[in-house]
């Protein structure tokens, strides 16, 4: 068993300060690295050591293996942390630590490569006994395999890029004329996106839901799962609000599902925290999808539920403990509901919006957390991802979650740069949303009312100001009764345009 007493943490924002407070309780020191545009970034200033890595592009700094190596080695890191996208999927990047006798808080590199041939997955899934998608059994390399593949699943298909994954390079094909150029295409796309042309084609699903299975295995061939997360309120393969549990699953379902992940981690020896995504159709078909092996960005509200701190599992996983969780000891308490807020600018196409935090008020309260980085006078870098926080709720139900979603992000005031707070709390307004009837088109469907310019869009603005005004008055007043002139009273918070809040 190996004692690890300093990670480093391969990562930035949100989630490198996430696994640095779980290092912290578990009096494990932590090591920051930062780039050129992070070096006033809160997850410097959290950690116990930050170490310069390189220029602000990632190419350059969060991507860049042997100088993340060389700084654990310098540091006296005995584990390194990849958190989630830059190199946590990167079999390279494990396997270099490994060389070096440095813990790779993931699995093996052998794993992490058959995952990420998609290709390669279906068939270890498949071979476990776990449905996927009707499709091909391995890449369709000329136009006669995929005319034979298309008489074989039926139309619509979709082809997808073996090195793919999360939609990127994915094609939908509804007619046979249109086979073969789609399939060319998508070729030549993902040779230029990954270096390589492989492609498979499976069975469009009309209205599918993405649920996810949440997964933990142990270095001794225990695995269990802690239950699945409703990830289909996405927009263009961007995931903005996740729940669990989802409101389409049975108990039934649940289980049969749960086995199913179990026996996916199993079938490759998965040591670590993983997520089975599943798509469900409406008669609750499953089929595996992929599997990713990190922590997601979601994975708080599989904590909150659960009761589990899924950082600090990965981190025991990784010291070579077996697994102390049992499958029959876990439930699921309540209701969890999380939201992305981004840095973006729902008015405008969602453009990222780059700038300033000028002043921000976080949620607080019963049941509410938030997961973020920002602070006041940060500039957010235009050269990673724009999410800046996770809004994470817990109710003991579903219709409690979203009452206190939605109270939360009234709470929630961030001036400075556009967020996607407005939309999301659109989103809670929602009959599909709050009736638990929604699919991956959820977005579109109700694009119209989501993007709607009805309501007093500078409201806010219009009370902060009030309030702030109020706040001068108020000082000039109690100077003024202080030399014995009238008593402070509010104005602003009668008139009769803000009672309807
Ligand atoms: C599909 C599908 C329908 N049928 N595959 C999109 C992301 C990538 N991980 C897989 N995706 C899809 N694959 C078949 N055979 C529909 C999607 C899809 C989707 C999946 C999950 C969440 C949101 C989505 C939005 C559009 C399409």
């Amino acid at each position: 068993m190996n004692h690890i007493k300093k990670i480093l943490i391969a990562n930035r924002g949100e989630i490198a300060i996430r696994i640095m407070r779980t290092c912290r309780e578990m009096e494990i020191k932590s090591v920051a690295v930062f780039s050129e545009a992070d070096r006033t970034s809160q997850h410097v200033r959290y950690a116990d050591e930050a170490y310069y890595i390189g220029k602000a592009p990632s190419s350059e700094s969060y991507l860049n293996i042997e100088k993340i190596i060389e700084t654990a080695k310098l540091c006296g890191a005995e584990a390194i942390h990849p958190g989630y996208g830059f190199l946590s999927e990167n079999a390279r990047f494990a396997k270099r630590c490994n060389e070096e006798g440095i813990i790779f808080i993931g699995p093996s590199p052998e794993v992490i490569d058959q995952m990420g041939d998609k290709i390669k997955a279906r068939e270890t899934m498949k071979k476990a006994g776990i449905p996927v998608v009707p499709g091909t059994e391995g890449s369709v390399n000329n136009e006669e395999e995929a005319m034979n593949a298309i008489k074989e699943i039926g139309l619509p298909v979709m082809i997808k890029a073996s090195a793919g994954g999360g939609g990127k390079g994915m094609r939908l094909v509804h007619h046979e004329k249109d086979i073969v150029s789609a399939v060319r295409a998508a070729r030549s796309e993902a040779k230029t996106a990954f270096g390589d042309d492989s492609v498979y084609i499976e069975k469009y699903i009309t209205s599918p839901h993405h649920i996810e299975f949440q997964i933990l295995g142990d270095q001794h061939g225990n695995a269990v799962h802690l239950f699945e997360r409703e990830c289909s309120v996405q927009r263009r393969h961007q995931k903005m609000i996740e729940e669990t549990p989802s409101p389409l699953m049975t108990p039934e379902l649940r289980n049969e599902m749960g086995r199913a992940a179990v026996e996916a981690a199993k079938a490759v020896k998965y040591s670590g925290a993983g997520t089975i995504e599943f798509l469900v159709d409406d008669d609750l078909n499953y089929y595996f999808l992929e599997m990713n092996t990190r922590l997601q960005v979601e994975h708080p509200i599989t904590e909150r539920v659960t009761g589990i701190d899924l950082v600090k599992q990965q981190i025991k996983i990784a010291e070579g403990h077996p697994l102390e969780i049992q499958q029959e000891k876990l439930i699921q308490r309540g209701h969890s509901i999380e939201c992305r807020i981004y840095a973006e600018d729902p008015d405008n196409n969602f453009m990222p919006s780059a700038g300033k935090i000028y002043k921000i008020t976080e949620p607080l309260g019963l049941g509410v957390r938030t997961d973020g980085y920002v602070y006041e006078g940060y500039e957010i870098p235009i050269y990673y991802d724009p999410m800046i926080s996770k809004l994470i709720v817990w109710g003991a139900n579903r219709d409690e979650a979203i009452r206190r979603m939605r109270r939360a992000l009234y709470e929630y005031k961030i001036t400075g740069v556009k967020t996607s707070i407005k939309f999301l709390e659109r989103i809670m307004n929602t009959p599909d949303f709050i009736d638990g009837k929604y699919d991956t088109h959820f977005i579109e469907k109700n694009q119209e009312r989501l993007l709607a310019k009805d309501d007093c869009d500078d409201c806010d603005d219009i009370i902060v100001i009030a309030a702030y005004i109020d706040y001068l008055d108020k000082i000039n007043r109690i100077q003024e009764i202080n030399q014995g002139f009238a008593p402070a009273q509010s104005r602003w918070k009668k008139t009769p345009y803000i009672n309807h809040f």
